[in-house]
């Protein structure tokens, strides 16, 4: 999915303009400048920090080494690109959990900002990476707020410790005991929040810290609230302190002023991001990537991380097999299913380099619904069919357009479709096996994979998969 739509596509258009020019004069680097601070003036970041990632970035891009090369539009690119993962923190900051049993993490954050939902996110990956966490509902405030994490709990197999008619600090301390007695390994504390900054709010979070202790307190910090939050998350680091910032609803039209100016005003890692509404919709935060997506470059690396944590053994087999033998429709009925898994068409076609462009040019019109006509198309076909898509010949493509409710060219197209993929396949059975036709061990087939589906930068290789996603959209 695009993130920073706006400010994305200013900075993209910005550099497709220096791509056209081949040689850069200094005035052509001042002229980019501007359209990048203007760019992010608009997203409503912070001017301060504008002013010293553009100075940061002329600099280096007046350099000899940039105006002189052979390809100096591009080295504009890399450096903005720098820069930029510079301002979301370089390198990625994990959540540490310390020895301590339970571990305990606290949320704080105004109110709406999306707390709740992220304490049960959070739960959910730490119980997919094998923890027992327990939640605890210490927002005592809003009547229904218990009731909103126990349902959250539900949904993802939490147990969640409430307290009903206690004071948030013996809830907490409570729900500590709780984990203890139950060898639960960690606790996450949901607290409550105000609309805005409030005095007893803040002093009730110091409390809680207080009295259990936190390993870590995490601020949540609502992505779509422009600089104007930077305000907010100084206070609550002067007051309560924190250690890191779970920014939440990427997934909606946010300008990205929050998210890019938090950093650098407060020295506080990101760590986590929260896009969507699902328990899975959350990521470990990778400023590198997340710098990448902004520019247009694609992210094929958390595309493919997802598509291994989604791959059960079944499809692993099922793949080992299409690479080996050729993909049936079955297959191309089960690659649909894990495609929706990751976000459907749009949000697969967002991880390619320009992909959002692309999607942009077909007027947003990308929705799933192609892949439930292709759905549609290939259950009209017998199983003989299915298995040996050989056999249908222009007789059975008529029946099956009939049956489908579809033209018969839409038919064709996905005929011609399914054979593109399968070439594809090909290829990549050949980039996983070295010379002598001996398959590679599994770190160099998942190297190969990554260097055919990536390349990064050298788009040559992603030729045919875009291609192919182009003609999807068709
Ligand atoms: N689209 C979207 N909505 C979110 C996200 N995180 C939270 N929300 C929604 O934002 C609203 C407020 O979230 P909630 O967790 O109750 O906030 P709290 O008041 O800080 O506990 C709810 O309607 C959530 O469903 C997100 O990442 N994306
Ligand atoms: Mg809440």
């Amino acid at each position: 999915m695009p993130v920073f739509e706006s400010l994305s596509s200013r900075l993209q258009d910005t550099f497709d303009n220096l791509r056209g020019k081949g040689r850069l004069s200094e005035e052509d680097i001042n002229v980019a400048m501007r359209e990048v601070r203007m760019a992010l003036l608009e997203a409503d970041v912070n001017f301060k920090v504008v002013k010293t990632f553009v100075a940061a970035c002329k600099e280096r891009c007046m350099s000899a080494e940039v105006l002189e090369s052979l390809t100096p539009a591009q080295n504009v690119v890399r450096v903005v690109l720098d820069e930029l993962t510079t301002l979301l923190g370089s390198s990625e900051s994990r959540l540490v959990l310390s020895n301590r049993i339970p571990n305990i993490i606290m949320l704080v954050g105004l109110q709406g900002s999306g707390k709740t939902t992220a304490a049960a996110k959070l739960a959910y990956l730490l119980k997919t990476q094998g923890r027992t966490p327990l939640l605890a509902a210490c927002d005592v405030y809003r009547p229904a707020a218990a009731d909103q994490l126990e349902t959250l709990g539900g949904e993802i197999g939490v147990k969640v410790y409430r307290g009903d008619g206690k004071k948030p600090v013996e809830i907490a301390k409570e729900a500590v005991r709780e984990a203890i007695d139950n060898l639960r390994d960690v606790v996450i504390i949901d607290t409550a929040g105000r609309l805005q900054i409030d005095e007893v709010m803040m002093q009730e979070a110091v409390d809680i810290k207080n009295a259990v202790k936190p390993d870590q307190i995490l601020m949540v910090v609502d992505s779509m609230t422009g600089q104007d939050i930077v305000n907010v998350v100084q206070t609550f680091a002067e007051r309560v302190d924190f250690d890191g910032v779970i920014m939440t609803k990427l997934d909606g039209d946010s300008r990205g002023g929050g998210a890019l100016s938090v950093r650098s005003v407060t020295g506080k890692p990101i760590k986590f991001i929260s896009t969507g509404e699902k328990p899975a919709a959350f990521e470990v935060f990778h400023p590198d990537r997340m710098a990448r997506r902004i520019l247009g470059m694609g992210d094929m690396v958390s595309i493919i991380e997802k598509a291994q944590a989604e791959v059960d053994e079944e499809q692993a087999l099922a793949a080992e097999r299409m690479l080996n033998q050729g993909m049936t429709f079955d297959d191309f009925l089960a690659q649909m299913k894990s495609i929706k898994k990751l976000g459907g068409v749009a949000g697969l076609l967002s991880a390619l380099p320009g992909g959002d462009k692309i999607m942009k040019q077909a007027g947003g019109q990308l929705d799933d619904s192609i892949m439930t006509k292709t759905e549609a198309i290939i259950m009209s076909m017998t199983k003989e069919e299915r298995q040996k898509p050989k056999v249908i010949n222009g007789s059975r493509r008529a029946r099956i357009a009939r049956g489908a409710g579809v033209d018969v060219f839409e038919v064709n197209n996905l005929m011609k479709q399914f054979d593109q993929m399968n070439k594809m396949m090909g290829k990549m059975r050949s980039a996983m096996s070295d010379g002598n036709g001996k398959k590679k061990g599994r770190k160099s087939q998942r190297a190969a994979m990554r260097s055919m589906m990536g390349g990064m930068g050298g788009l040559q290789d992603m030729g045919d998969l875009q291609q192919m996603m182009r003609e999807m959209m068709k």
